[in-house]
Formats: structure tokens, C-alpha cells, sequence
């Protein structure tokens, strides 16, 4: 019971303690809090450093092997929600590591996945049977339920960063989980397959979807978004609020690449200062090129490459590049676009 329950006339109380064990409450003690005006997000706005970070990252290469990890991850914690493994309301982010020549088995679940590589070109993933090497800056889906596994051939360590919808999975008690016999899936594809398949312009005559609504393009490379934005940038007026951004889009239905997780790419040339807007969905940047201020909340983050930032739903925030810079973000807004729930307001 509320502590209102404990100031309640004796009438009431008794009602409610004759209640309890029929497993019955009143809803006129609890409406308010069930059925807010507005979201007032539990979760923080924060910064991880990557410079701060990455040693503690390689202590844990030293620590243990990505195999014996299953997954080798330094989780990002909202700092309001120690403990949760959450960096948003529905979203999961980490720091993950492979060292050369090791090997993360392979294995899958219901929750979708995405990596934004950040250091060791030359790691790979492997998703249903093609495998993709990682160049900074790419972008990387395991669609639900795909068999994944990692690793590195070559001499350097590879780091990306991981965010994952597995908050939303465990909330609607739908998770499930597999371990493959094998350490890493047969390869049935020559590498780059699904690229020449679906990544240019063209498609097959009868298109199937191999992953259902993520999309089939499972590695969107640095070196292919990166030219796409500095054109637009280069050649298109500059939005207010969101500077210049390109979404990833699924090429089979035009929507979001994944059916959970919407992610798109910014360029913000230096001093440039967007407005202030606030949404439903708590978002996670990425910062791949420069440096950038976030003022939410009415403090202000800054964050610079590698340095993963976080801002809670439905809080104001503005950017500002301090350097020309880069922003990868992610959230559940594609989710919240299928519920009909999303909502934003531009200043
Ligand atoms: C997972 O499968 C990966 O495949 C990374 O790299 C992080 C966190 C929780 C559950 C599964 C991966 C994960 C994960």
C-alpha cells in the first residue's frame, strides 16, 4: 500500500485489507501513478568515455577469453539503474571485444542485435551463413533469431559497440535462446552476397525476406554511408533540428533496417547548434567523427569519438558540434512506430 493507504479513513482501509487476498486492489489508489500526463523518464542522460573505458576493456582481454565469456562486454549502465544492464527504457548497449584469433560461439535469440564498429578493422560476424569483415564505422544487424558468431583472423583486438531490444523482448516474456554444436556456423554465401542481392538498387525478381522485417542487408558500411551523407551534406540546406541526417532503411519495404530499432546517420558541421526537440524514444549516440555538446536537461554532455552518449525519453536536448562531427544513434523508435505510440515536439 501507498503511505496515503496508511492516512486513509478506517472505512477505506478496511475495504482495501478485505481486498488484498482476494487479489483485488483499487484502481482510484494508483491511477495517477499508472497513467502519467507526460513520460517522465527513470533513466539519465550520460556519457561513457571510451578513452576511459578501452583499458578497462583490454584488462578484461586479459582477464578472459571471449569464448569462455560466451560474450566478452563491458555493459553501459545508466547510471539511474545500476545493476539493470540498460541504457535506455528498452534498450541494452556494451563496449564488446574480440582479441586476435579468438572466436565468440556462435549462437542466437529472439532479441535483435546491432554492432557500430569502432576499432580493429578486419574482425568479422557471420550472420546465417555470410560472414562480413568490420571497418569503423559500419553498421551491423543480427536479426532475430540469426545464428552470429564472432571473431578475428587478424592481429589487432576488435571493439564495437552492441545495443540491443532485449529489455523489450523480456517485457513481453517472449526471449528465447540457442547454442550452436559448433564454435562457428558454415559459411553457405560468398562474402558481400547479400550487398549484390539487395544493397544496389536492385532486387530479385520474387523477393523473399531471409530475415522476415529486418532487413537483408546485414553489414551498411562506413564506406558507402559516410560519401551518401557528406553529398546530401555538401549539397542540401541544413534542418534545424536534425541537421543532416540519413536513416538506414530496410530496401524491401523502405521502413527502418530493423523492425525494433531505428538508427540513422548525422553529420553536424562545426558550431553548428541544432534547436531544441524532445521524443518518446530514449536514444544512445555513437560519436564516429569530431565532437559534440548535448545539452539536455539543462546540463550540457560532451562527448567525443567513441564516446557513447545517452539521452532519456521525452527530455529537450539540443547539440552542438564543437568539432565537424559524426553521430551514429539508435533507438526503439521503429517499435514505437508500430505500436502508434511515438510522439516528438520541435522547438
Ligand atoms: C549477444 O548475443 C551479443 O552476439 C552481444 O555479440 C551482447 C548481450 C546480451 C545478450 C546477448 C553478441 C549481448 C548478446
Amino acid at each position: 500500500m501507498t503511505s496515503a493507504a496508511t492516512d486513509l479513513p478506517p472505512v477505506r482501509k478496511d475495504f482495501y485489507d478485505r481486498l488484498a487476498p482476494h487479489s483485488l486492489a483499487p484502481l482510484w489508489e494508483v491511477l495517477k501513478g499508472l497513467v502519467p500526463t507526460e513520460p517522465k523518464s527513470k533513466f539519465a542522460p550520460h556519457v561513457w568515455s571510451f578513452a576511459q573505458a578501452k583499458p578497462m576493456l583490454m584488462e578484461a582481454g586479459n582477464l578472459l577469453t571471449a569464448e569462455e565469456a560466451e560474450r566478452r562486454v563491458l555493459v553501459l549502465e545508466n547510471p539511474a539503474m545500476p545493476g539493470g544492464s540498460r541504457v535506455t527504457a528498452t534498450m541494452y548497449a556494451g563496449y564488446q571485444l574480440i582479441m586476435p584469433g579468438e572466436i565468440a560461439p556462435a549462437h542466437r535469440h529472439t532479441a535483435s542485435a546491432l554492432r557500430m564498429v569502432l576499432e580493429g578493422n578486419g574482425g568479422f560476424t557471420a550472420v546465417a551463413g555470410e560472414k562480413t569483415v568490420m571497418q569503423r564505422g559500419d553498421f551491423i544487424i543480427t536479426p532475430s533469431m540469426g545464428w552470429h558468431d564472432h571473431g578475428q583472423e587478424e592481429h589487432k583486438p576488435v571493439i564495437w559497440v552492441d545495443g540491443l531490444d532485449l529489455h523489450m523482448v523480456n517485457f513481453f516474456e517472449a526471449a528465447f535462446m540457442d547454442h550452436m554444436n559448433d564454435k562457428s556456423q558454415i559459411l553457405t554465401k560468398p562474402e558481400g552476397f547479400s550487398v549484390s542481392q539487395f544493397g544496389s538498387g536492385m532486387g530479385p525478381m520474387q523477393p523473399h525476406s531471409p530475415f522476415g522485417l529486418t532487413s537483408p542487408i546485414f553489414n551498411y558500411t562506413y564506406a558507402k554511408s559516410r560519401p551518401a551523407l557528406m553529398q546530401v551534406a555538401g549539397s542540401s540546406p541544413i534542418d534545424p533540428h536534425l541537421a543532416h541526417t540519413l536513416r538506414y532503411v530496410n530496401p524491401l519495404d523502405g521502413g527502418w533496417a530493423m523492425p525494433t530499432i531505428a538508427t540513422w546517420l548525422t553529420h553536424l558541421p562545426k558550431g553548428f547548434e541544432t534547436r531544441a526537440s524532445r521524443s518518446t524514444d530514449g536514444q544512445t549516440i555513437v560519436v564516429l567523427e569530431g565532437e559534440i555538446a548535448i545539452e539536455a536537461d539543462g546540463r550540457t554532455f560532451t562527448a567525443g569519438e567513441s564516446d557513447v552518449a545517452t539521452i532519456p525519453a521525452w527530455y529537450w536536448k539540443r547539440m552542438r558540434a564543437s568539432k565537424d562531427a559524426v553521430i551514429f544513434t539508435f533507438s526503439d523508435r521503429a517499435a514505437q512506430e508500430k505500436l502508434a505510440i511515438y510522439r516528438e515536439e520541435r522547438q
